[in-house]
């Protein structure tokens, strides 16, 4: 094994800690928000204390006409909206529980509506007043510090793609809050503007792209957003649907648009898959894939959810398993931008980083 001298450069901004929901809804309990900004203190200890990375804090280069590429506008301005405005978007909620008094500032904005695009019979000619909906499940709340800490993520996968366009082998943007659940026009699933996206378009000036996702949930919005797009390849390996969240997507006979057959391309996995060999098996297949595209790029979804400890996920894989993982992506040569997705075992995850990164450079 030959050791590599360099640090891979590691994108992160604080501003991430504003966006804090206190929790998530389970069948009448209230139980904390497992997205938390403690991942991702978790991994920035684990990672300087490794030695392994060069941190950066680039400043705001995104905007929302770079954003528009990737994001519907509207959607865009409804998020910025809501998060400036939380507590004057939900005073009226609040009045009619005769909890108006009790509103703070520091609320999160849940959706409980379904999103316009899901509505079928919502004609725009017939609508009255009507305050649009995009957020398709209740775990994207918006604060009023959500807005900032959307952006500055986003703004890292875009920082990241460009360091990678100006010949950097291998960047890690460390995002939070994710993005691969959320769509062109819609958010869900912790995730609000799809970070893997808008770096996968900003690449594609470079030429055709891969994208590989390996975080546990399918991603299903960053499938959406390149479905029938012939220049980039998605390829992700998850637990499978129905069962598995965001359960409606991720099955194997998903293979892209007519116009872009066969540049979608599913691994899903049984819940309570033990086996490393089996995870593997699939990631070298998905790692073929990649190959026989022959993309210019490789933009990795990396979520640390398939740990067997993970508290809201079902795969098996240990941490050694991470630097396994890693070696073999790195072992593509490809100029790689690695996307913090999700990965919720506050404990283990600067491990897995740690693990995970090791394989990378020591390929
Ligand atoms: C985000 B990422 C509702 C459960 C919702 C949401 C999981 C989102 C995962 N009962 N769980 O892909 O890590
Ligand atoms: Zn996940």
């Amino acid at each position: 094994m030959e050791r590599s001298s360099h640090h891979i450069i590691t994108l992160y901004s604080p501003i991430h800690e504003g966006h804090h929901p206190p929790n998530e809804y389970l069948h009448g309990h209230l139980v904390p928000f497992f997205e938390m900004p403690q991942r991702l203190h978790n991994i920035h200890a684990a990672l300087t204390e490794s030695n392994m990375v060069e941190w950066r804090e680039p400043s705001l280069e995104i905007t929302k006409d770079i954003l528009a590429q990737t994001v519907s506008a509207d959607m865009l301005d409804y998020l910025e909206y809501t998060s400036t405005h939380v507590a004057d978007v939900i005073r009226a909620d609040f009045d009619v529980y005769k909890m108006g008094d009790t509103l703070n500032g520091d609320e999160y904005y849940y959706e409980s509506v379904l999103p316009d695009r899901m509505a079928q019979f919502l004609r725009s000619d017939d609508a009255v007043e009507h305050r649009p909906t995009y957020i398709f499940d209740s775990v994207s709340p918006i604060g009023a510090r959500t807005w900032e800490a959307v952006l500055a993520s986003a703004n890292l996968a875009y920082v990241g793609a460009g360091l990678l366009l100006d010949g950097a082998k291998e960047v890690y943007a460390l995002c939070r809050p994710p993005g691969h659940h959320a769509g062109y026009d819609y958010m869900g699933g912790y995730c609000y503007i799809n970070n893997a996206g808008v770096a996968a378009n900003h690449l594609k000036g470079r030429g055709k792209v891969a994208i590989l996702d390996i975080d546990y949930h399918h991603g299903n919005g960053t499938q959406a957003l390149f479905w029938d797009d012939t220049e980039v390849l998605f390829v992700s390996i998850h637990g499978e649907p129905p069962a598995e969240y965001p359960h409606y997507t991720g099955f194997a006979a998903e293979k892209g648009g007519e116009n872009a057959p066969n540049t979608t391309l599913n691994f899903p996995l049984p819940l309570g898959t033990t086996d490393e060999a089996v995870y593997l098996a699939a990631l070298d297949q998905a790692l073929d894939a990649i190959r026989d595209f022959d993309p210019a790029v490789l933009v990795v979804s990396l979520g640390f959810d398939a740990f067997k400890l993970d508290p809201i996920s079902d795969f098996k894989l240990e941490i050694a398993s991470y630097m396994r993982i890693g070696r073999r992506i790195a072992a593509l040569g490809l100029p790689t931008l690695y996307i913090q997705e999700g990965g919720y075992h506050l404990e283990s995850l600067g491990d897995m980083a740690v693990s995970f990164f090791r394989g990378v450079l020591y390929t």
